[in-house]
């Protein structure tokens, strides 16, 4: 059978304009404690949710958390943070190793107008956290203001939240999380372009373990849900994965050269975004320690609510990352996925690295250098075509009710103005009996099949009841 649609717009769209922030634009409704960010506050380009890192989801928090991520109207990711944050020492002295927690706010310094809300900052032009301030290779500058003459002041103080700043033509999130004596930094940008770029800057407030050479591990979660219909699709390298996978970045890689990419996006819609590492992301290599605690850089998983990470449980002295708790061979396709990606610093001390080194041979010491990684996500498919405000409204024009054999196969063929108006959207859902079907845009002319269940009416049939457009 065939599904006609209709496609409204000229009189209709302008009246809807109205409304364009309302239901339309959808505007991500965050839930207590969730906060709205919205930028900019006029024709939006990014919407968020944010919570900071004490009221974070996950085993003592995930850090500075970002939730119902839409770009221009669209949802790319339900969920952003980094719930697994390591501290690990070279051949186990010091402290042996850590797995730090991620819900303790520091305080940065920050322009007032920005603490907390979105606006613009004049003193000091951007918010300082202990990373940002970190130019010393074995002196720390201790806690908010770091010794930064002339603060705290009448326009600036040290805030224990999240900074948020319109830096015109982007909009930047920054926090910062003690765990004892490391003060971490971990700062989202979300640029006008489309591009995001989470960064984790791995900072020291009393220099302890200074005289240790040791590795922090800090791994980013990623819950891509692209156009908000549950229908993603992974890729290395351009080429679809079927289930769950780890991998690492090219050792061999850099950044302008043979490295790998990861892309996430929804098939249908063709919108999605890739993942390339940072420069610094490279430097250093996977299990550098060589104590086995982090092996990979990507984990690629189906999502699942409430799993956060490879453990439920929160415990400082579980310094391995397990990855067989979480890349376990369930299917990534077209669902939900959470998307893990760990880079990692190496905190050098004198005369200690590599091992066996002797004076100039050595790696000079940058124990108290504070050093930042992270990738960049770059946005793939047309999303500028897809404002809220034009976006097309495709409509079924009443429910209808077909009957179908039960138990059957039927094939729905879907009409081209419905596969090329739809975009992203479901064109409609189906109820037969009890289940129900997702009917999903595809190429014109393309025949998607359907199984019914159930005994129908009479016996003769289920009946079908086609309605809900566009998707929720
Ligand atoms: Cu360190």
């Amino acid at each position: 059978m065939r599904i006609d649609v209709i496609v409204l717009s000229g009189l209709l769209l302008a009246a809807r304009a109205s409304d364009a922030l309302g239901s339309d634009a959808a505007v991500p409704e965050c839930i207590a404690p969730e906060r709205l960010l919205v930028w900019p506050e006029s024709d939006p380009v990014w919407m968020m949710c944010w919570l900071p890192p004490e009221e974070s989801a996950g085993p003592r928090g995930s850090g500075l958390e970002l939730r119902k991520v839409h770009y221009r109207g669209h949802p790319v990711l339900r969920r952003a943070h980094a719930p697994m944050l390591f501290a690990e020492y070279r051949e186990g002295a010091g402290g042996d190793c850590y797995r730090d927690w991620k819900d303790q706010s520091a305080p940065i310094l920050a322009d007032i107008a920005v603490q907390g809300r979105l606006d613009f900052a004049v003193d000091p032009p951007q918010a300082i956290t202990a990373c940002d301030r970190s130019r010393d290779p074995t002196q720390s500058y201790g806690a908010c203001p770091f010794r930064l003459d002339g603060y705290p002041n009448a326009n600036a103080t040290c805030h224990g939240g999240v900074a948020i700043e319109d830096r015109g033509d982007r909009v930047m999130l920054t926090s910062q999380y003690y765990a004892d004596w490391y003060l971490y930094t971990s700062r989202w940008t979300f640029h006008a372009d489309g591009r995001i770029e989470p960064v984790f800057g791995f900072g020291n407030s009393n220099g302890t373990f200074n005289s240790v050479t040791h590795w922090h591990h800090n791994y980013w979660r990623l819950e891509f849900d692209i156009d908000g219909v549950g229908n993603d699709v992974v890729s290395r390298d351009g080429i679809d994965r079927a289930t769950e996978f780890s991998d690492v970045r090219d050792p061999h890689g850099s950044a302008d050269g043979e490295s790998r990419t990861w892309a996430v996006r929804n098939p249908v819609s063709g919108r999605g975004y890739r993942i390339v590492p940072g420069d610094t992301d490279y430097r250093i290599a996977t299990d550098e320690s060589g104590r086995g605690f982090h092996l990979v850089d990507v984990m690629v998983t189906r999502q699942h609510d409430l799993e956060y990470g490879d453990s439920p449980n929160y415990d400082l002295w579980d310094c391995a990352m397990d990855q067989a708790a979480l890349v376990d061979g369930e299917s990534i396709e077209r669902t939900v996925v959470a998307f893990y990606y760990r880079a990692a610093v190496r905190d050098t001390t004198k005369n200690d690295w590599p091992p066996g080194c002797i004076g100039g041979a050595c790696v000079a010491q940058d124990s108290m250098l504070c050093k930042q990684v992270g990738p960049v996500l770059v946005p793939l498919g047309h999303w500028e075509a897809s404002d809220p405000r034009r976006r097309i409204r495709v409509a079924v024009p009443r429910p209808k009710i077909f009957f179908i054999p039960a138990a059957a196969s039927f094939r729905l063929r879907l009409g081209p103005r419905c596969a090329t108006a739809c975009g992203q959207v479901m064109c409609s859902r189906w109820v037969c009996g009890a289940t129900s079907f997702a009917q999903w845009p595809v190429s014109p002319g393309r025949i998607t099949s359907v199984t019914s269940g159930g005994p129908g009416r009479n016996g003769v049939g289920v009946p079908c009841t086609q309605s809900a457009w566009p998707a929720p």
